[in-house]
C-alpha cells in the first residue's frame, strides 16, 4: 500500500507521511495507524473513540495518572507567566524549588540536583559528571564505564554505549571508546516465577571483579545498573546482588550510578529503588515521573561528595561545563513541582506498596495460562514472559498486544516479555481488568 492509500483510508486522520517516528515500524503504522487523542486518569482515548486501559503509564512515565488536575493548572498558569528563562547564569524560581522537593526524597547525603530533558540526556550527564569527578581528583586515568548487558540507558551515545541492548547499538558505529560490560542476572533456570526478589543470583555482582582484574580499578570511572531493568523486559536485582555491587566499586573507588529513570517517583513501591532497597549509589539518573509525563524533563541526582568535588576551582568559573538550552525548563518545574506535591497529597508511593501484593497475585495467577514461561514483578511493575513462535521472536507478544488493544487494555511488549507499569492511582477493579484481558488473550492467541 502507498502512503497515499493510507491517507485515503483514514481520512478523519491527518496527514501522516511526514513525521518519522520514534522506535516504530514507520511503514506498518502508518497502514494501521492507532493515535491517542485524549487521556484521562488511568484510560486513554484513540482518535476514534476506542477507550483503553494505560497499564503502563503512557511509558512508565504518567505515575500520577494522566491530566491529573492540579498539574495541569499548574503548567498552565507557569505558561502564561514565565515561558523561558535560560539556565546558564540565570534561574527562576520554581526550579530551586523543584530541586529542594527532589532531594527532600533522595536518599541521605544525595543532595545536589542537576536538571536535563530527559532519561537519556540525564544518564549521558550521569557519565560526565563521573569522568571529570575523577580528573579533578587527580584521577583522570579512570575513563572506563561499565554497564551491564541487557541495560537500557537511552539512545544518547554515551546511554547507547554501556546500554546492552544489540538492535539499539548494531547500526551504530564503534560508540564510545573503553566501554565494557558486566552479565546481566536474568535466569529463568534459577529464578523462573519468583516474587519479588530473587533469592538466586547476588554473586552475579562479582563479574565486576572480572572486568576490574582485566582493566585495573585505576582505568575504571563508573558502573551504571538499572536497579530494575524496565526496558529489556523487567529484570529484578537478586537479593544480595545491589549491596555486592556497592562494596565492590568501594573496595576499588569506581562511582556507583543507579538509572532510576523508571524506577524513581514510586513505582517500585518506594521514593526510589535505592531506598527501597536500601544501597545509596553516587549518582542516580532520573526522567519519566519526575513531572508525571507531563512535560520532558529527567535529572542526575549527585552526592554530596560529588558536588563538592566540583566546586573547588577559582571562585567565579564555571564548574561543569554541561546543560542544555531546556535545563531547568520553567513549564517542567512548574510540572515537576506539581507532581511532587500530588505524590505526597495523595500518598501514591504507599498506594503503590499497598497494590504490589494484589497486582503481584493478579499477575501470577496467569501461570499455567498458554505460552506462559514466566512472571515476575516488584512494586507496581510486572513482566510475563511468553514462549517465542519458533523462529519469530517478539510475534507472540505482538499478537498479545494487538489481542489486548482490541479489547481495551494498552500492553508493553518488548521481545516476547509483556510489561506492566500502571499509573500510582490505579484501582484493584483496574487490575483485575488487565488481567482478564491477558488471560483471555492468551487463550484466544
Ligand atoms: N534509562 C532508563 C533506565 C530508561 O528506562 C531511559 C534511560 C531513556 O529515557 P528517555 O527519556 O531518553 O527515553 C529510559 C527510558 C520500554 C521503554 O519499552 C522504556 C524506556 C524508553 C523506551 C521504551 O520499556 N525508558
Ligand atoms: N546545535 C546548535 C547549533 C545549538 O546552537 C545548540 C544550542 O544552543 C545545540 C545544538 C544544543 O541544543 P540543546 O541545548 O537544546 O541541547
Amino acid at each position: 500500500m502507498t502512503d497515499n492509500t493510507a491517507r485515503q483510508l483514514h481520512a478523519d486522520l491527518p496527514d501522516l507521511q511526514s513525521y518519522w517516528m520514534p522506535f516504530t515500524g514507520n511503514r506498518n503504522f502508518k497502514k494501521h495507524p492507532r493515535l491517542i487523542s485524549r487521556a484521562s486518569g488511568v484510560h486513554c482515548w484513540t482518535h476514534d473513540g476506542h477507550k483503553l486501559l494505560d497499564s503502563i503509564a503512557g511509558l512508565w512515565c504518567c505515575n500520577a495518572g494522566h491530566c491529573h488536575p492540579k498539574i495541569v493548572e499548574a503548567i498552565q498558569k507557569q505558561a502564561a507567566v514565565l515561558d523561558y528563562a535560560t539556565a546558564f547564569q540565570m534561574g527562576h524560581p520554581a526550579i530551586f524549588e523543584l530541586a529542594n522537593k527532589v532531594t527532600d526524597l533522595a536518599p541521605a547525603g544525595m543532595d545536589y540536583v542537576f536538571f536535563v530533558n530527559s532519561g537519556s540526556e540525564a544518564v549521558d550527564t550521569a557519565l560526565k559528571m563521573a569522568l571529570g569527578y575523577h580528573r579533578i581528583r587527580g584521577e583522570g586515568s579512570r575513563t572506563r564505564l561499565i554497564g551491564r548487558e541487557r541495560g537500557y540507558h537511552g539512545v544518547g551515545f554515551g546511554g547507547m554505549s554501556v546500554g546492552g541492548i544489540s538492535p539499539n547499538r548494531k547500526m551504530f558505529g564503534a560508540m564510545l571508546p573503553g566501554v565494557d560490560h558486566i552479565s546481566h542476572t536474568h535466569s529463568l533456570e534459577h529464578n523462573a516465577y519468583t516474587r519479588g526478589q530473587p533469592a538466586w543470583g547476588a554473586q552475579l555482582a562479582d563479574d565486576l571483579e572480572r572486568l576490574v582484574a582485566l582493566h585495573d580499578a585505576s582505568t575504571i570511572a563508573a558502573v551504571i545498573v538499572e536497579p530494575i531493568a524496565g526496558s529489556t523486559g523487567v529484570i529484578l536485582p537478586p537479593k544480595g546482588y545491589l549491596q555486592r555491587l556497592r562494596e565492590i566499586c568501594d573496595r576499588h573507588g569506581i562511582l556507583l550510578i543507579f538509572d532510576e529513570v523508571i524506577c524513581a517517583f514510586g513505582r517500585v513501591g518506594d521514593r526510589f529503588a535505592a531506598t527501597r532497597f536500601g544501597v545509596t549509589p553516587d549518582l542516580i539518573t532520573t526522567a519519566k515521573g519526575l513531572t508525571s509525563g507531563t512535560v520532558p524533563m529527567g535529572a542526575v541526582i549527585a552526592s554530596k561528595e560529588i558536588y563538592d568535588t566540583f566546586m573547588t576551582g577559582p571562585e567565579g568559573a564555571i564548574e561543569f561545563f554541561h546543560g542544555y538550552t531546556y535545563s531547568g525548563h520553567p513549564l517542567a518545574a512548574a510540572a515537576g513541582n506539581a507532581t511532587m506535591d500530588v505524590y505526597r497529597e495523595e500518598g501514591l508511593f504507599e498506594r503503590a506498596r499497598t497494590l504490589e501484593p494484589y497486582l503481584e497475585d493478579g499477575l501470577h495467577s496467569l501461570k499455567g495460562e498458554p505460552y506462559v514461561i514466566d512472571i515476575r514483578n516488584i512494586g507496581l511493575i510486572g513482566a510475563v514472559e511468553l514462549q517465542p513462535i519458533e523462529g519469530k521472536p517478539t510475534a507472540r507478544a505482538v499478537q498479545l498486544f494487538s489481542r489486548c488493544f482490541d479489547n481495551g487494555v494498552i500492553v508493553r511488549t518488548t521481545g516476547d516479555t509483556a510489561a506492566f507499569s500502571p499509573p500510582l492511582i490505579i484501582e484493584k477493579q483496574h487490575i483485575d481488568q488487565i488481567i482478564d484481558t491477558v488471560r483471555a488473550a492468551l487463550r484466544a492467541i
